[in-house]
């Protein structure tokens, strides 16, 4: 903050508003907390320059606008900011489109609009008859929407707003949750208790969560939400649910926010009566044109569906000897004369195990491309596998030149230690982001995939895989709120950098306090890696307990064998690792020279995903100087220690938060530690059966012998049986 105060007064207010832990908190609020500015200069300056607010209109988006400028600027400044009904002659906000305000016309030249489309904004300092204004104006009222939560982050981070000169526009068409809630409201793969929707209730009673539910998606841009999971329930498209999802869309809409569902494809069989799902029998092109009449009957904005088809024994087209693109676009031409989309999910591998499953998607995908409509999205998981720790870029990331292609990230921590363990994931999505496909030469990121700019698409979209759920914080672990807001910021904008998003959200959820921010900001931005490194470091993947997938299980051999942890790590006496490379299963030459060379030449194969790409032996020597099996020693040792790093680093912030918050998380990071000792002794003590090597002197030795760790059952995480 700028300010003309004498220094000895701001020391004073320096040291007076030093880290102070702050009123109980259950963490219902998000990042939406709106307590009082704790800084006292900063504070005064606010009042300064924000007496009142005016915001023309009655609409329901206008409304919603005003109410959280409302509380939010009541709240912040500490006073009640009035709504104005006229213009004051102090320094005020004006909020509003150019078409519902004079004033507004008057100071913004229409041009300046252009850039901000349909959802951005401006927010800009001005003079109004003499007077300092702010002014928040876009096209659209949902515009305006997104520039009111927008302002209100700028108090909460404590920003300057002297001379402000904002313009946003989202990067992506649209940014959807992903729900893979049931209708008992159980929630696959959900770690926060029971789904938000209770459909039971639905539509008679309403609760305020709901809106609470909207209202923090409005603020981080997200527009869309698929209701239920995945693997999905034809029920939900049954006329009594339509209306509970109706019910629903009512109050997300005034939030910008639209409704989706998963369709299944044998939904006409199962409750439409006919004898056949095949996408090219008329009845059935029929029967999805009138059911997709009927939802928008109720639900008149209705986004579209989202499809698991013949994935994991879900129904598709090929059950009738059609493609995927064949399914979709049936759909889709359903869609198409309401205005909505099908995201059609690329997470496909068949009933028969082939070579290598990492390779599947990108096989069956790439020959369609070119095929589906133009209100057809392909969406594709971040890596080849499934939200594994660490995976690289998808390789159909790039690879459909003619297809609108999206991806799918997982805001639920599924194979991340559930909602337990702490990891930001912000730099999980940024490295896939940020990953350089040269699809079309050097520069073709994934970013740029999937913003529409290296391939000219215009319908561009986001998915995360929600982790929210019934749980009093919404996502179980107080740090995983941080997953699903940098979701949304990243979906809003695929560029922005994941340490700018932690310090964003720990500014509003936590504290301003500097201290404060750089000892949270430094466990969050280790807080991937170190996992990544007790769980599956330097490449290994999919060796997690099978079913739950939150502890280690490296030694699950039985059932179908690409479920099992064998047919990932390759371990046997001469060493470890997948060989994906043109010696192997070839998956390396998915991707576009140089990249593939890259990941195909073992000394220039980054070492974090050596595994990955290249089975070694025990004693192949790393960049470090140490063989291979004492690196993975140390890593999985750093892993733990870090964990207990972090512990000590969080007993230092005590001060930055409440006492409620500070014990859960320091309870949570207890079993954090006790859990990721269980990974690293179960892994090495099952990869040592192979090496047959000890385990470096100096490193700590497993307490139990293998047995225990494979008969190891969890009966105190959330979510997990
Ligand atoms: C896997 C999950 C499974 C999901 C599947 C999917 O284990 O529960 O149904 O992905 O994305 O990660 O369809």
């Amino acid at each position: 903050m700028k300010s003309s105060y004498n220094p000895i007064i701001l020391a004073l207010i320096a040291l007076f508003s030093a880290a102070t832990p702050a009123a109980p908190e259950s963490g219902y609020r998000l990042w939406l907390r709106y307590d009082r500015i704790s800084d006292p200069a900063t504070l005064t300056l606010y009042r300064k320059n924000i007496t009142g607010f005016v915001i023309p209109g009655e609409s329901p988006l206008i409304k919603s606008a005003r109410q959280e400028l409302s509380t939010g600027l009541s709240g912040l400044l500490g006073q009640n900011i009035p709504e104005l009904r006229s213009p004051a002659r102090s320094p005020f906000l004006i909020a509003g489109t150019p078409a519902s305000s004079k004033i507004i016309r008057s100071l913004i030249p229409p041009e300046d609009l252009l850039k901000t489309g349909d959802e951005g904004f401006i927010i800009r300092s001005a003079i109004y008859r003499k007077n300092k204004i702010i002014v928040i104006t876009a096209n659209t009222e949902k515009g305006i929407l997104y520039g009111s939560f927008f302002f209100l982050r700028l108090l909460q981070t404590h920003s300057d707003i002297s001379a402000l000169n904002i313009s946003e526009a989202p990067k992506t068409k649209v940014r959807i949750l992903n729900h893979w809630d049931n209708l008992d409201r159980s929630v696959e793969r959900g770690y926060a208790g029971l789904s938000l929707w209770d459909w039971a209730a639905l539509p008679d009673s309403l609760s305020p969560r709901y809106t609470d539910y909207a209202r923090a998606n409005a603020s981080i841009g997200i527009n869309s939400t698929v209701l239920t999971n995945v693997n999905a329930n034809a029920m939900v498209l049954t006329t009594d649910y339509l209306k509970k999802v109706a019910a629903l869309a009512d109050i997300f809409r005034p939030y910008g926010i639209k409704v989706y569902l998963t369709a299944r494809f044998s939904a006409p069989v199962e409750t439409g009566k006919l004898k056949t799902a095949d996408p090219l029998d008329p009845e059935v092109i029929a029967w999805w044109k009138n059911k997709v009449e009927e939802i928008y009957s109720y639900i008149p904005d209705f986004g579209g569906f989202t499809v698991k088809a013949n994935s994991e024994g879900q129904p598709g087209p090929q059950n009738y000897n059609r493609s995927h693109a064949d399914g979709a676009n049936m759909l889709a031409d359903a869609l198409a004369p309401h205005g909505g989309i099908v995201m059609w999910r690329a997470f496909v591998y068949d009933n028969n195990v082939p070579d290598d499953r990492a390779k599947q998607a990108y096989n069956e995908f790439v020959p369609l491309d070119g095929k589906f409509r133009e209100n057809v999205l392909i969406q594709v998981k971040n890596g080849p596998i499934d939200f594994q720790p660490r995976e690289p870029f998808h390789p159909l990331f790039g690879a459909m030149p003619k297809t609108n292609i999206m991806p799918e990230l997982q805001i639920t921590q599924e194979y991340l230690g559930a909602s337990v363990h702490l990891v930001y994931l912000a730099p999980l999505f940024e490295e896939c982001l940020k990953s350089d496909t040269y699809a079309r030469g050097k520069g073709s990121t994934v970013a740029s995939v999937i913003d529409g700019s290296l391939f000219g698409h215009s319908l561009t979209a986001m998915a995360g895989v929600a982790n929210t759920g019934s749980a009093e914080n919404w996502t179980g672990h107080p740090f995983a709120q941080a997953n699903w807001y940098s979701f949304g910021r990243l979906a809003w904008n695929p560029y922005e950098k994941s340490e700018k998003i932690a310090e964003e959200w720990i500014r509003m959820t936590f504290s301003n306090n500097q201290d404060c921010i750089d000892g949270m900001k430094k466990i969050m931005m280790s807080s991937w890696e170190n996992t990544i490194k007790y769980m599956t470091p330097l490449g290994l993947h999919h060796i997690m307990y099978s079913g739950h997938h939150y502890g280690p299980g490296p030694w699950v051999n039985r059932g179908r064998q690409d479920w099992t942890s064998v047919y990932y790590h390759r371990a046997d006496s001469s060493g470890i690792g997948f060989n994906r490379t043109t010696t192997g299963s070839d998956a390396v030459s998915q991707y576009f020279s140089p990249v593939k060379e890259m990941f195909n030449n073992v000394e220039t194969c980054p070492e974090n995903l050596l595994l990955w790409f290249h089975h070694l032996p025990w004693d192949y020597r790393m960049k470090s100087g140490r063989t291979l099996w004492e690196e993975l020693c140390y890593e999985y040792h750093e892993g733990v220690n870090a964990v207990r790093q972090m512990r000590k680093e969080w007993q230092k912030l005590q001060n930055c938060t409440d006492r409620e918050r500070f014990e859960q998380v320091s309870g949570l990071m207890e079993k954090q530690e006790r859990d990721a000792i269980i990974w690293r002794d179960g892994c090495l003590l099952y990869f040592q059966s192979f090496s047959r090597k000890e385990i470096p002197s100096g490193l700590e030795k497993p307490a139990f012998n293998l047995n225990y760790y494979i008969n190891h059952k969890y009966t105190d995480i959330p979510g997990i049986r």
